[in-house]
């Protein structure tokens, strides 16, 4: 590999997979073709004990993935496939996703097609400018467009709310997909949750670092149950209690920083 790869940042996408058997393939390319001309692509499907056959399709695409250790130089992409020999939950497989992405910069992708990859570039750039350590992707600003199905909208309002309550952030979306992190950021944080409880956990976590937080609009097309949504009110409440578990408003040092767009 020439030298200046080496030199080149990496972004890891760690995306979890629980029985997406539709959607699997699609979201692959394209995480594959967003243009990122400047830095290496990482992309980290865990296979999360899927049921529907999705587990067989990551084996196959597994074995011809190629060398997985590979750090892609910039423009390359490169595949790591990694599996739980049982479903274990979201945030369980991002830890797993996680502890081996070896990028710079680290986001979590789901598998369905609700969130748009051609985000990347907008929620890379503060990180890259180091004007941010953090950024949450928002579904819910005046840039945002489509909210996505008044319950959830509803409820991802009120679980926000109560995460601020608790830790002092003023965050617009607390249960986005789109998390952005630097790695060392990630690092420093020690995770347990294993199913939804991962979003408020990681956002108390991150409150009490010495960090800059940004958010910066995304786009969103909310699926609904027929379209193989699993996410349910128990979950709903299972955030609640993490909210309240995890959140320290008083150990607060991390900042809000303003980015460009969130209120066009
Ligand atoms: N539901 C569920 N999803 C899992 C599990 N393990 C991994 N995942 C993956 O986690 C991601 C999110 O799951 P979804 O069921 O789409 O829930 P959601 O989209 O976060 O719900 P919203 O926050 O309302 O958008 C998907 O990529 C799933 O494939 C699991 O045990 N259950
Ligand atoms: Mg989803």
């Amino acid at each position: 590999m020439p030298p200046q790869d080496e030199n080149t940042a990496v972004l890891s996408a760690v995306i979890p997979v629980y029985n997406e058997l539709d959607t699997w393939r699609e979201l692959l390319a394209r995480v594959e073709n967003v243009p990122l001309p400047d830095i290496g692509r990482q992309i980290i499907l865990v296979d999360d004990g899927s049921t529907d056959g999705t587990g067989e399709q990551l084996r196959e695409f597994a074995d011809a993935c190629g060398d997985q250790g590979r750090r892609p130089g910039a423009g390359q992409v490169c595949c790591k496939v990694v599996f739980h020999d049982r479903n274990r939950g979201k945030g369980a497989a991002l830890r797993t996703g996680f502890a081996s992405a070896d990028g710079d910069v680290v986001v979590v992708q789901d598998a369905d097609l609700e969130y748009d990859p051609n985000d990347y570039p907008r929620l890379l750039a503060p990180l890259l400018a180091g004007e941010a350590d953090v950024v949450y992707g928002t579904r819910f600003s005046p840039g945002s467009g489509r909210k996505g199905y008044l319950g959830n909208y509803l409820a991802n309002k009120l679980l926000t709310w109560l995460s601020n309550l608790t830790t002092g952030l003023k965050l617009s979306d607390m249960e986005t997909c789109y998390k952005m992190f630097r790695r060392d950021v990630l690092r420093q944080l020690s995770l347990e949750q294993d199913r939804f409880g991962f979003e408020p956990e990681v956002t108390a976590g991150i409150a009490r670092l010495d960090i800059r937080i940004g958010e910066v609009p995304i786009s969103y097309h909310g699926r609904s149950r027929r379209e193989g949504k699993k996410i349910g009110w128990k979950d709903g409440v299972q955030a609640i209690r993490c909210i309240f578990r995890y959140g320290r408003r008083s150990r607060r040092r991390a900042k809000m920083v303003e980015l460009p767009g969130k209120d066009d």
